[in-house]
């Protein structure tokens, strides 16, 4: 292997056009992990060359074929699920827990997508002519682009290129800069498995070289998990282009609903779950907890109990609750977000911002540390902190009273909308929520976090459109044709539209 990784264009590992290199460090220790080519435009159009010449044979291939290859990385992946998952730990400091997670859930996805190519396919539909049969067909819409993050290095990865491939598209697929040695290794597991030349492409880099993938009009999709804005721009400036599709998800400001029925220790055991695993850099993350004032009090010491003394540390420890957060950038972002809510007139209740040095692990002092923040403020329609995703243990209690509409009400004022939960022993309070709540995933008496691959997943509003990933992807990464076939020899129209040809000579 090269000292510095390469990418992946046309069946050949490339330095690529560019003369630029990154490297990846490990967010806990800010050691160098490895030093990768930075791609270029002109690298991405070389993969989405090579995509778009791969196309035609690739499709010539049956479902079940295609899914060999996917069968091969589903074997690797387990097989090396334990160093794997010790890697994604290292590259984006999420507990080693958390890091086999990840790994799992790629390869449960694989098992999905490769198993789906054996399974029926398509409606048969039936036509107000019965001489008619009616019948849906999908075909591949061509070169899909990849566009994904580091917080789920592996799985998400997966989510967007799995289906994708079975399906019988092309992928030109840009890692996330931050965890760019995952990248390389899914890109030597496809390699392994002998994928057809361009039918497979790996282009390491930064926003531009997403940036050309998103430009590229040989791309027929593009599949986008990451910030809002990235997100936000995609989709507008895909939704421009004729005959081109984006489907993106992106994050949320999501909540989790404690109502006066709730049963506290599922409600605590759920809130810190879902404000703290992935050290709140899940999309899928809490940083509101909306608590009925009947049960406020002992809910917040009970969480606030938790949250002082929860573990951070060393991600490769199994004694570790939190990891570091991934970079500076997202220290600075957690910081002015804790700033921001002190000055709306928060009032804090833990402030682990700054942990004692005493907290960071030996030789672990040039790592991204932070604890969790949390604080209780009056809920108010013009507040910031409690409106923007900061991605990270920030968390604001909100204390309502009155019905479950009230907390419904508070929960979807944000101009988000990924996932929730509502922890209640109240059916009709539950049944409330899970009909007026704005979201993709819902949870009750469970954390708002963990989704498996079979369900859909994605969000509304400001969250996503679309949905790159788990089962629903094959909408973005298809084309469906509803197909008409005529077993008579007359042409016989439904809704008792004419077929009679009349002409001058008729009257
Ligand atoms: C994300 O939050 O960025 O549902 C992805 C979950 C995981 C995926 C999360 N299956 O928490």
């Amino acid at each position: 292997m090269a000292d510095t990784y390469q990418h992946y264009i046309g069946g050949e590992w490339t330095d690529g056009e560019g003369s630029e290199t990154f490297t990846s460090t490990n967010p806990a220790t800010g050691e160098t992990l490895g030093e990768f080519h930075r791609g270029t435009p002109a690298d991405v159009e070389r993969a989405v060359e090579a995509a778009d010449a791969a196309e035609e044979e690739w499709q010539t291939l049956s479902h079940i074929d295609r899914a060999e290859y996917l069968w091969d990385v589903y074997h690797e992946l387990r097989d090396r699920t334990d160093e794997l998952a010790e890697v994604v730990t290292k590259e984006c400091g999420k507990e080693i827990s958390e890091g086999r997670a990840d790994v799992v859930e790629a390869y449960h996805m694989v098992e999905w997508a490769a198993g789906d190519a054996r399974h029926p396919k398509g409606d048969v539909v039936p036509s107000e002519i019965p001489e008619k049969d009616a019948y849906m067909r999908r075909k591949p819409r061509g070169v899909v682009g990849c566009i994904t993050p580091w917080n789920f290095p592996v799985a998400i990865p997966f989510w967007h290129m799995a289906v994708a491939l079975v399906e019988g598209n092309t992928v030109v697929w840009k890692p996330a800069e931050q965890t760019p040695w995952c990248g390389q290794i899914i890109a030597e597991m496809m390699v392994d498995a002998g994928i057809p030349d361009g039918v497979f492409n790996l282009v390491q880099g930064f926003g531009d070289a997403g940036n050309a993938i998103v430009e590229d009009d040989a791309v027929d999709t593009v599949l986008f998990t990451g910030s809002s804005e990235v997100g936000q721009g995609i989709a507008s400036k895909v939704g421009g282009e004729p005959g081109k599709l984006a489907a993106c998800e992106m994050g949320g400001k999501n909540a989790v609903v404690v109502t006066e029925a709730a049963d506290l220790d599922i409600a605590v055991h759920s809130a810190v779950m879902s404000s703290f695993k992935t050290t709140g850099q899940r999309c899928v993350s809490s940083e509101r907890l909306i608590v009925h004032e009947d049960v406020y009090d002992e809910f917040k010491q009970r969480f606030v109990d938790v949250a002082e003394s929860v573990a951070v540390g060393d991600p490769l420890s199994e004694d570790t609750f939190m990891g570091p957060l991934v970079d500076d950038d997202q220290v600075e972002k957690f910081g002015k977000y804790n700033d921001l809510a002190r000055q709306e007139g928060a009032n804090v209740l833990v402030d682990r911002e700054d942990l004692d040095p005493e907290e960071i692990p030996d030789g672990h002092e040039d790592g991204h540390w932070v604890g969790p923040f949390v604080y209780e403020i009056d809920y108010s329609p013009d507040l910031r902190c409690i409106h923007e995703e900061v991605f990270g243990p920030h968390v604001a209690l909100l204390e309502y009273s009155g019905d479950v509409e009230r907390a419904v009400e508070i929960h979807n004022d944000t101009p988000y909308g990924l996932a929730g939960a509502i922890i209640s022993e109240d059916y009709r309070q539950i049944n409330y929520y899970r009909d007026n709540a704005e979201l993709g995933l819902a949870y009750g008496n469970l954390p708002c976090i963990g989704a498996e691959v079979q369900l859909p997943f994605g969000g509304v509003k400001k969250s996503g459109n679309g949905y790159p990933s788990a089962r629903e992807v094959i909408e973005a990464v298809t084309e469906r044709t509803a197909w008409t076939l005529n077993n008579s020899k007359d042409i016989q129209m439904a809704q008792g539209l004419s077929a009679d040809i009349k002409t001058g000579d008729d009257d």
